[in-house]
């Protein structure tokens, strides 16, 4: 984009089909919310929104979306506020593209392509360029194939091989496909190294922490809050795009890799998800997913849900409790009654199930949530006291690569004692390296 013209003028039109019908996800939320959430989209790169509005359809036109009264009236908008792009909330047709395009005079997107082109000016590592340009091609041929089916369909079965139209489609069509190969393989490529990184991670095993959740939720707020990072956190839809990892310490000394995601939103294009499964290999293989809520959100319940579509997505078993903890956050806003209730709420939700309400911006409520982590990731180790001699530094360090070392206290003559958590089949280890006199267990 070029960084000296002026931000395009920009309309937002969100259409809300009143029938049966309606797009799914979209009944989840009020109408002036997925508004908002549009314009919120538009913002986030750049466009100067001048003008928005919602519109009631009973249906879908094949040829306009929307009717023609409303294209019309449109089009004196589009005119008088010299809109150079209009934003259709809604997943159009390449017909209905085109039609809206020459009504209006000005650049038409659809949903799709606008979260499209957001990924696409957020991409930074060579990982994220890749999957963004996947999935834009994978949107390019899709549209080309319905616009050739529409147009077999205009010359209604008579046989009439060829055209021009066709001709040059099929061109792009394998043009495209090529493309999609050699990114294929070059992702490819790029994925065998992470997995590498991944395994060589794995020797060293620290637990995996993965934060998800909707844009905006708060996710790089309570990275940056927990890791004491300053990655880019922002009012702004999908401010983060490439995974960011970072050691965290938890209360007791047990180290875990915290991770920092992309957001979902409603409606994320198929292509996108597919394109992110290799990012977001980090969330399927991690030993916690904190799904961290914006609480104080009207749609919180609509986001959750979707949230919860993309995991489901991912092969994650969302029901399950215990690897996946809700996070609530942002109650700093929220008024004094209402935040009384949700604690009530979360006091009485089963242990496993419980939310754990934080403010990643004060940072109320994140010792309790690192502590439910340390739980959840220490669950099932056992705890010993070894006693050594203090000269033993071999044994130390021993100890610290066999266990995890909670805390380390001089006793008498010469001696440490050392505070250990360890995997209960490591026990015996422990008791044939130091002899079982010198190890005791400590629960
Ligand atoms: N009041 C309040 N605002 C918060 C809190 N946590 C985050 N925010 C704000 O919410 C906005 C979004 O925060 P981010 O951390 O960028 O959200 P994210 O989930 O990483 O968003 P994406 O990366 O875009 O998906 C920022 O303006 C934050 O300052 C909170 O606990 N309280
Ligand atoms: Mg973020």
């Amino acid at each position: 984009m070029d960084r000296h013209a002026p931000p395009t003028r920009c309309a937002v039109i969100t259409p809300q089909v009143t029938k049966r019908g309606a797009r799914a996800g979209a009944d989840r939320r009020s109408p002036e919310a997925r508004l908002e959430e549009a314009v919120g989209l538009a913002a986030a790169i750049d466009l100067d929104v001048v003008y928005k509005g919602l519109v009631l359809i009973s249906e879908v036109k094949p040829a306009t979306y929307i009717g023609s009264g409303k294209v019309e009236e449109i089009a004196g908008i589009v005119a008088a506020e010299e809109v150079g792009l209009v934003f259709v909330d809604a997943a159009l047709s390449p017909v209905q593209q085109r039609n809206l395009e020459k009504a209006w005079s000005a650049k038409v997107v659809d949903r799709t392509a606008l979260i499209l082109e957001i990924f696409g000016s957020r991409a930074r590592t060579k990982e994220g360029t890749l999957q963004v340009e996947l999935a834009h091609l994978n949107y390019q041929r899709s549209r080309l194939v319905r616009s050739w089916t529409h147009l077999e369909r205009q010359r209604g079965g008579f046989g009439f091989l060829g055209g021009p139209g066709e001709t040059q489609i099929e061109a792009d069509r394998r043009q495209i496909g090529e493309r999609i190969i050699r990114i294929e393989r070059e992702l490819e490529q790029v994925k065998r190294t992470r997995a590498l990184h991944r395994t060589s991670r794995k020797r060293v095993p620290y637990p995996v922490v993965a934060l998800v959740g909707y844009t905006n939720a708060g996710k790089s707020t309570l990275f940056n809050r927990l890791t004491q990072a300053e990655v880019m956190a922002q009012d702004l839809l999908f401010a983060t795009l490439d995974p960011t990892l970072r050691a965290v310490d938890l209360p007791h000394g047990t180290r875990v890799i915290l991770s920092d995601t992309v957001g979902f939103i409603s409606e994320l294009p198929t292509q996108l998800v597919a394109a992110f499964r290799a990012t977001l290999e980090e969330v399927i293989e991690a030993d916690v997913i904190l799904h961290v809520r914006d609480i104080s959100h009207p749609d919180t319940d609509a986001q959750a849900a979707d949230v919860k579509d993309v995991l489901t997505e991912l092969g994650i078993d969302v029901e399950a409790g215990g690897r996946l903890v809700e996070v609530w956050n942002k109650i700093d806003i929220l008024p004094e009654a209402e935040r009384e209730q949700l604690l009530n709420t979360a006091a009485r939700a089963e242990p496993e199930a419980r939310p754990e309400l934080v403010s990643a911006l004060t940072g109320e409520g994140a010792p309790a949530l690192l502590d439910r982590i340390e739980a959840h990731v220490t669950a099932g180790r056992t705890l010993l006291s070894v006693t050594l001699a203090a000269e033993d530094g071999e044994g130390l360090g021993w100890l610290y690569r066999h266990g995890e070392v909670l805390e380390r206290e001089s006793g008498a003559d010469g001696h440490v004692v050392i505070s250990l958590r360890i995997l209960p089949e490591r026990v015996d280890l422990v008791k044939r390296r130091f002899g079982a006199a010198q190890v005791r267990g400590e629960d």
